[in-house]
């Protein structure tokens, strides 16, 4: 009998006289004791009370049936963080090798995830984390949540608006404070809403109930609405409104569970008046655990799932959904790809249009691949051609953020739904467009200056920096752009002397590097480049100049494509921020789901690194673009 199958019956006998002692935490392992098991997956989840919670724990176990080689060991904090931190250490000790975990406390739950992560995938679920020191987060957009509530408010108040009351979830949950801001910042919009007073309920039923309850005997309130950062708190607030006989106010939840308690029969009871959808994630992360532990190379860094508003008007619709979306009819017609490439810019660009050939070949997908020349009027007579022909799903990459509506509206008119890959866009209506699959381009940004803040941290002189800035409006350049500064906005030496507008190619990042040395000479200390081809015109510029980029001036870049491996190897390029332009399978997997009608993720969002000059040489070998 091998090792592993000794060890695991030794710890689940440990588990069950754990189990039998433990006041705290349920520990349930699934049991395939025929099979040989082949992997031990921990799941920590905060508690099994809230419906959400248990609806995640329904969802992890109905698809960890279908691997009768995977023991899955499932553990419950009953609503204690510190408890939480013991289950980890326990699924730890019984040498997991994979945890999902689903958190309340961010802050508290960050640094043990994170040490986890050190030598075990982690898959986090639902409510986020600090950071990127996990595997793969599976959730939901909780600042779109906190908008969508805003403007369901704004929908039930009707043009004379009201006062509102807001409960929030635990104070240092990201979750909570994501939808705060989502809801605030959409509430200011509008003059007639005012949010007059706020409670944090710790996402608790009771403790929404006891706080408004005291809150009504304290102060003189009179809300129009009240809105809870899930269905528990509402359900709490229902119930401290009813017991003084306020009936009229209306209520705002989400997480919309279909469970007793759950938010779905809380509107269908007109307990509350909407909720939205906010799917555990349970299901893809069984899915995706499977192919982390088969060593997949396709992982995304995160999947943002789809949120539906659910009122009075829909609610029916839902309830008769028996799953959270149609099961896979996989059907064999060949579904056609209509992509519109926005050009032939940079090595990235070229790496990313083999990636979507090369992935359509692979998945038998009919491509049809058409190339704008950097030029939208060019992009939007392309896509038009793509709705004339009738093409099953359109895909593109936006040369700029806006001017997409019309084209757009005309795709969604034809029943063509709209993947944006790579790049995003600004519209009023998101309906436009069904999921985006690419990068996280502020997050770039960030890690871009990081570097540049680590390493001028000693020197007390200005740091003068010149910005190469990618194509002008594109998403890629305006976010890279926002994050760089964020991250080195409170840093006294740091300064960007100049952004000039390379266009993403190398030609116009010599050029404008060519006037920035005249104009500022020696004065140089970093060029922060917005991609590897304007960062190598850079080089070149400096090198004509007479100085040595890499010493005299540092030079750092997002792409990380072989021209930067290359740079870096010789000490020319200093840092190197990696945007993967490998899309095409997450391309290919999303039109073929979209073509047998299944519902697919908003966003998926890719895995990135960063490389050193010392890093470069060992990851050079393993590259092929
Ligand atoms: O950084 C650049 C390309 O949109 C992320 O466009 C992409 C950017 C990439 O031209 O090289």
């Amino acid at each position: 009998m091998s090792k592993r199958i000794v060890l695991t019956i030794i710890g689940l006998a440990i588990l069950i006289i754990v189990f039998l002692m433990e006041t705290n935490g349920v520990y349930n392992v699934n049991s395939n004791s025929e099979a040989e098991v082949d992997y031990v997956i921990g799941v920590s989840q905060p508690n099994l009370v809230e419906p959400w919670q248990i609806s995640m724990y329904e969802e992890l176990q109905k698809e960890a049936s279908q691997y009768s080689n995977i023991r899955m060991i499932y553990t419950d904090a009953a609503l204690s963080t510190e408890q939480q931190m013991e289950d980890i250490h326990t699924l730890q000790e019984y040498d997991i090798d994979l945890l999902i975990v689903s958190v309340e406390d961010s802050q508290e739950m960050t640094p043990i995830i994170s040490s986890v992560y050190e030598d075990t995938p982690v898959i986090v679920l639902g409510r986020g984390v600090e950071g990127y020191n996990y595997t793969l987060y599976i959730g939901t957009d909780h600042y779109l949540i906190g908008e969508m509530a805003a403007e369901a408010t704004r929908e039930l108040l009707g043009d004379n608006g009201g006062e509102i009351i807001e409960v929030q979830g635990l104070k240092s949950a990201l979750q909570a404070e994501e939808r705060s801001r989502g809801f605030r910042e959409r509430i200011d919009e509008w003059d007639t809403l005012k949010i007059s007073n706020t409670l944090v309920a710790n996402w608790q039923r009771d403790k929404a109930e006891d706080e408004l309850k005291k809150l009504f005997k304290s102060s003189n309130v009179n809300p129009d609405l009240v809105y809870a950062h899930n269905d528990a708190m509402a359900l709490g607030v229902y119930r401290a409104l009813d017991s003084l006989g306020l009936k009229e106010i209306k209520i705002i939840g989400s997480d919309g569970v279909d469970k007793p308690n759950g938010g779905l029969q809380l509107v269908k009871q007109n307990i509350i008046d909407t909720t939205f959808i906010t799917p555990t994630g349970g299901k893809q992360a069984m899915l995706y655990a499977v192919r982390i532990l088969a060593k997949d190379t396709e992982i995304p860094k995160k999947i943002i799932l789809r949120n539906h508003e659910v009122n009075d008007d829909n609610v029916d619709s839902y309830l008769a959904e028996k799953s959270d979306s149609p099961d896979i009819v996989s059907s064999d017609e060949k579904v056609t790809l209509g992509f519109a490439q926005v050009g032939n810019e940079s090595a990235w660009r070229s790496a990313n249009t083999d990636s979507i050939i090369k992935a359509a070949e692979q998945e038998n997908v009919d491509l049809q691949l058409k190339n704008a020349n950097n030029n939208q009027e060019r992009q939007i007579e392309i896509i038009r051609g793509f709705i004339e022909q009738e093409v099953d799903v359109i895909g593109f990459s936006p040369m700029v953020e806006h001017g997409w509506e019309e084209v757009l509206a005309e795709a969604k008119a034809a029943g063509i739904p709209v993947i944006l890959s790579d790049r995003e866009i600004k519209v009023e209506d998101d309906s436009l467009w069904t999921t985006f699959i690419g990068s996280d381009f502020v997050e770039e940004g960030r890690r871009a200056a990081q570097w540049v803040v680590d390493h001028q941290k000693a020197s007390q002189e200005k740091v003068n920096i010149i910005e190469l800035e990618g194509t002008k409006n594109s998403a890629p350049a305006v976010d890279r752009k926002q994050g760089f500064n964020e991250e080195i906005e409170n840093e006294q030496n740091l300064q960007v002397i100049d952004s000039l507008s390379g266009d993403f190619t190398l030609e116009k990042g010599r050029e404008m590097m060519e006037y920035a040395l005249l104009k500022y000479s020696t004065k140089i200390d970093v060029v922060y480049a917005h991609n590897d081809d304007m960062a190598m015109g850079a080089i070149e510029a400096i090198e004509q100049y007479g100085l040595r980029p890499g010493v005299d001036i540092k030079v750092i870049s997002i792409d990380a494509t072989n021209k930067a491996f290359k740079a870096l190897s010789t000490g020319k390029l200093n840092f190197a921020v990696e945007c993967n332009p490998l899309l095409g399978p997450q391309i290919m997997q999303a039109a073929k789901e979209l073509k047998n009608g299944q519902e697919i993720p908003v966003k998926i969002i890719t895995s990135e690194e960063t490389f050193t000059q010392d890093e470069a040489k060992k990851e050079m070998k393993k590259r092929n673009y």
